[in-house]
């Protein structure tokens, strides 16, 4: 019933009820921070696609306002589907969006704020020469859409990605326009891959390949790498490269999954996801939405589906190899009751409780330092596949250096857990390190999606600690493992495990003991969103 929500989140942006998937738009414009996301009016399950709207002045607090474009011209008559928002010469903030059409094929619209001194731009008008982009020339109408953030080239030419499909393959269609309205289709895209199906949600931006700081949609230079992200596999994929604006021509370091390479934001539940440009704080951030793990008739029992990620922000690493991710400063003001100790001992087999914060709504760092590492097992040159390694090897499989790290959402008989942990392998010269989220004990009720995940992370563990932070709030656990350089997110529903049932331990279910060289965690209060009180003014 909707009384008891057990699974409604403390700190993550959500809408007060329905569904609601990919994040739209961002942007920071006058002070404000909006976020549009895709949203069903009517139901907890996908139709009737909206773009609600909301802003925080923060990133922690959120005011929902009216919804910005309702699917009801012929260019967007079945859905207002995801597009995203570009600064225009002038500072003006305009957004692209798809349509799907009244033959439900795909096209590109344009929209504007109808009042640009209004910091909330309550109120957006579609633009009279819609719709802009139309599939012709051999564009197959169903897979034409999501176009990304427009960047402006030192020809004065806009220019904007759609994502597609076309020989069934993935593309990033590139499109010019010196006005915004007019838009010519490059011959070439900006890049394609032969290995994977339709890119949905194309990213492309540039990050400093020195700085600490975000880098605007539209700069360039010799000190930035580019990076192309697309959704395809339920998983956001990106690949690094160079981008040269004049001609352009986007060389990769690394094709999508090329090489056993395979670079993602997230290796867990995270989908359709954007970055924008924060021109206030100067950094660059990242939303990305969090779909359920439960069934429909469950989605609309609860009445709503879907979560955003903590926004984080985004950087390259200092390998140049990958990006790191650290949710945005802001959520931290939310910390309360802390707990925290240095140097404990963890002795294999062992579990330790962390009391004294409310383990449903908490922020929990943690760092490991490891001795015995010549003790670690062999790494097995065919465990090439680091998801299929955790499934294999979940927490209760005992290892030599692991795996440890922490038990979410547990009960306090430990029949229900949520394991974030790693291993530790050796290989010739190095050692390897292992993530993984097990999710196949999180909850003692059936029907629930409880996929485990992983990835290697690239740590050293003979010259680093390996560090965990998890969020963990009521149905999800965002947890970044060494300083960010990689994420798993995960929704779990817990059975007993719920409100001030839960329970929180720090584990070592290797045979070697491992030593916590410093935990601290916090109780997180609750985010205000609220909704809008004011009303708009019936036409
Ligand atoms: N969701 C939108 C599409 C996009 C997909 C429709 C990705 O525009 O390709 O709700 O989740």
């Amino acid at each position: 019933s909707m009384e008891h929500q057990p699974y409604r989140t403390g700190f993550h942006f959500q809408p007060p009820r329905n569904w609601m998937n990919d994040p739209n738009g961002p942007m920071y414009y006058k002070g404000v921070y909006h976020l549009f996301y895709q949203y069903n009016p009517y139901a907890a399950v996908w139709g009737n696609i909206t773009w609600a709207h909301s802003i925080s002045y923060d990133l922690v607090d959120w005011i929902h306002l009216e919804n910005a474009l309702s699917p009801d011209d012929p260019f967007d008559i079945n859905g207002c589907w995801s597009g995203s928002a570009t600064f225009l010469t002038g500072g003006k903030p305009v957004v692209l969006y798809t349509g799907s059409d009244t033959m439900k094929h795909q096209v590109q619209n344009l929209a504007e704020p109808k009042n640009l001194s209004d910091p909330l731009l309550r109120e957006w008008v579609k633009s009279s020469h819609n719709p802009l982009m139309t599939p012709v020339d051999g564009i197959e109408p169903e897979f034409f859409r999501d176009p990304t953030t427009a960047w402006q080239g030192p020809d004065g030419l806009w220019r904007v990605l759609v994502g597609n499909r076309m020989d069934g393959h993935g593309w990033a269609l590139l499109y010019r326009s010196r006005d915004f309205i007019t838009w010519t289709r490059s011959k070439e895209p900006l890049h394609s891959s032969t290995r994977t199906g339709m890119w949905e949600c194309p990213d492309f931006y540039p990050v400093s390949v020195d700085g600490k700081e975000g880098v605007d949609t539209s700069s360039f230079d010799d000190s930035t790498k580019h990076v192309l992200k697309a959704s395809f596999n339920d998983c956001d994929h990106y690949v690094l490269g160079n981008y040269t604006p004049v001609t352009d021509n986007y060389s990769v370091d690394t094709d999508f999954l090329e090489n056993g390479s395979d670079l993602r934001y997230d290796y867990g539940n995270f989908y359709a996801s954007k970055t924008f440009f924060d021109g206030g704080k100067k950094r660059r951030i990242l939303w990305g939405w969090i779909q359920e793990a439960d069934s429909t008739t469950n989605d609309i029992e609860k009445g709503w589906s879907g979560l955003q990620s903590v926004p984080r922000s985004i950087l390259l690493s200092k390998t140049g190899k990958q990006l790191v991710q650290w949710p945005v400063e802001e959520i931290e003001k939310l910390r309360t009751g802390n707990v925290s100790f240095e140097n404990k001992k963890l002795e294999g087999g062992s579990v330790l409780e962390v009391s004294g914060i409310t383990p449903s709504q908490a922020d929990v760092e943690v760092s490991f330092d490891l001795s015995n590492l010549e003790e670690a097992e062999l790494m097995d040159p065919s465990w090439i596949d680091p998801q299929l390694l955790c499934r294999q090897k979940t927490a209760p499989v005992r290892g030599n250096i692991g795996p440890f790290g922490i038990l979410a959402f547990a009960s306090k008989d430990m029949t229900e857990q949520t394991a974030i942990f790693f291993r530790v392998f050796r290989s010739d010269d190095k050692h390897v390190v292992l993530m993984c989220s097990d999710q196949s004990r999180s909850s003692l009720r059936e029907g629930l999606k409880k996929e485990t995940y992983g990835t290697f992370i690239d740590i050293d563990p003979l010259h680093e600690k390996i560090s965990l932070r998890s969020l963990i709030d009521h149905s999800i656990v965002e947890s970044f493992g060494g300083d960010g350089r990689a994420c798993i997110t995960a929704r779990v529903y817990p059975k007993s495990a719920i409100d001030n049932q839960s329970y929180l331990y720090a584990f070592n279910n290797g045979t070697f003991d491992v030593n916590i060289s410093n935990l601290n965690a916090w109780s997180m209060k609750k985010a205000q969103i609220v909704s809008s009180t004011k009303r708009r003014k019936p036409h």
